[in-house]
């Protein structure tokens, strides 16, 4: 099947608008993506025509709101090939989702001279909530470091201990883009006895992702990083696991039976869904998931990666520019700094010519101490993003190296 960029962007309203009076081009996929027409209209056609509390009515207009959520459901467990829609527990994003379970699972679970891994890449949201485990339970906190090249260390099983009894790793950088070798890792993981959780944020909305074939324990990403609307994630669970953590929020929904003294849980998933949920935007994700699974996520995933070899042979003509990250085991992140323009400057230059990417420490403070960057550039793509687009880009790079007078200067 041929991919047809330019079919596919009519889908996507917002794309035509100029920026800075220059057509914009958006480039800042990985903070978030944007919405096809039929995702805002599956949004807006259940207030217009089934919106209703879930759960709980017999009218039928509360039924067809809980069976279009429960519906919603059912598509992340097929699309991430999850064995029960009973393990798919809907949140407000990654972030609650890596919250709920060093919460849940890691206060409960986790003793004193345990360790917790993570790799030296991983976002703020699977570093900061591992710290609070750390710090109310006594355990140790190990970090996987990366390479010059910005990858994992080839021999990150040397981190393992015995003593290590859970693991929080990212499956795609936000920065550098790089894939981790998650099954093996979970592989391993498994063989010393340790749980092990994989931030799916960047990986999910742009590679098949299988949680049977990987085996991980819990697995986690956010609707509005693959075309859904913000306020809705996703909590994987093994559902052994979950029934055996205590839940993270109480209220109404989560429960079984309430007495004035004491209070009983409801089943999966329902245990982890306390209090009303964003419905309307849960119902968006089903709708963001029918669109990639009209592309196809293979598709989807061959031409970022196309897209992306591209931007990187282009990028070579770019003198003083590097670029972090390794050329294969990629994703479609290009983050990049020159020792002569700061990331912020870049960005605010890009933006005049109608460029939209971000620039900072991306959420990954210890990680720009590795690379001894203050910030990066950042244009990260999703399917949408043409060739012409790079080109732009890297043109605009270029006029913006003049300004700065280091077209001639060496690398
Ligand atoms: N994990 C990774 C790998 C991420 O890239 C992000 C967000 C998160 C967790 C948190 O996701 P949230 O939806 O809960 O915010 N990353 C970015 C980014 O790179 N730029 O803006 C947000």
């Amino acid at each position: 099947m041929t991919f047809d960029v330019d079919k596919i962007r009519n889908d996507f309203p917002v794309l035509f608008q100029s920026s800075r009076g220059k057509p914009l081009i958006y480039l800042d996929n990985a903070a978030t993506t944007q919405r096809p027409k039929s995702v805002i209209k599956a949004v807006s056609s259940f207030y217009e025509n089934d919106n209703a509390n879930i759960h709980r009515s017999v009218y039928e207009l509360g039924e067809r709101a809980t069976i279009k959520y429960e519906d919603a459901r059912v598509k992340v467990q097929k699309f991430i090939n999850a064995e029960k829609s009973a393990s798919i527990i809907f949140t407000k994003g990654t972030t609650e989702s890596i919250n709920l379970v060093a919460y849940a699972y890691g206060r409960t679970f986790l003793k004193p001279g345990d360790e917790i891994l993570y790799s030296e890449m991983e976002h703020h949201s699977n570093i900061v909530p591992w710290q609070q485990v750390a710090e109310t339970t006594g355990c140790q906190l190990k970090y996987i470091p990366i390479t010059d090249d910005g990858t994992l260390v080839e021999d990150w099983r040397n981190y393992f201990s015995e003593k290590t009894k859970f693991v929080a790793i990212t499956h795609q950088s936000n920065v550098l883009g790089s894939i981790n070798p998650v099954k093996d890792i979970i592989t391993y993981a498994h063989d010393k006895g340790a749980k092990i959780l994989i931030d799916a944020a960047q990986s999910v909305p742009h590679m098949s992702v299988d949680v049977q074939n990987l085996g991980c324990d819990f697995l986690v990403f956010s609707g509005h990083k693959m075309l859904a609307p913000t306020g809705v994630g996703v909590l994987y669970g093994k559902t052994d696991i979950l029934n055996a953590m205590p839940p993270f929020l109480f209220g109404g929904d989560m429960i079984s039976q309430v007495g004035l003294q004491s209070s009983k849980w409801n089943d999966l998933p329902h245990k982890f869904e306390a209090g009303t949920p964003n419905i309307a935007q849960v119902i968006g994700l089903g709708a963001a998931i029918d669109y990639i699974n009209e592309l196809g996520i293979d598709s989807i995933h061959q031409y970022e990666h196309e897209l992306t070899q591209y931007a990187l042979s282009k990028f070579e003509e770019l003198d003083t520019i590097k670029v972090f990250g390794t050329r294969e085991n990629r994703g479609a992140i290009l983050s990049f700094h020159s020792e002569f323009v700061h990331p912020h400057d870049m960005a605010q230059f890009l933006d005049a010519d109608g460029i939209a990417v971000r620039a900072g420490h991306h959420c990954a403070q210890p990680l720009m101490e590795r690379l001894r960057v203050p910030a990066t550039t950042r244009a990260s793509l999703y399917f949408y993003n043409t060739r012409e687009e790079i080109d732009i880009l890297v043109n605009s790079i270029k006029n913006i190296l003049k300004i700065f007078s280091v077209e001639s200067q060496p690398k």
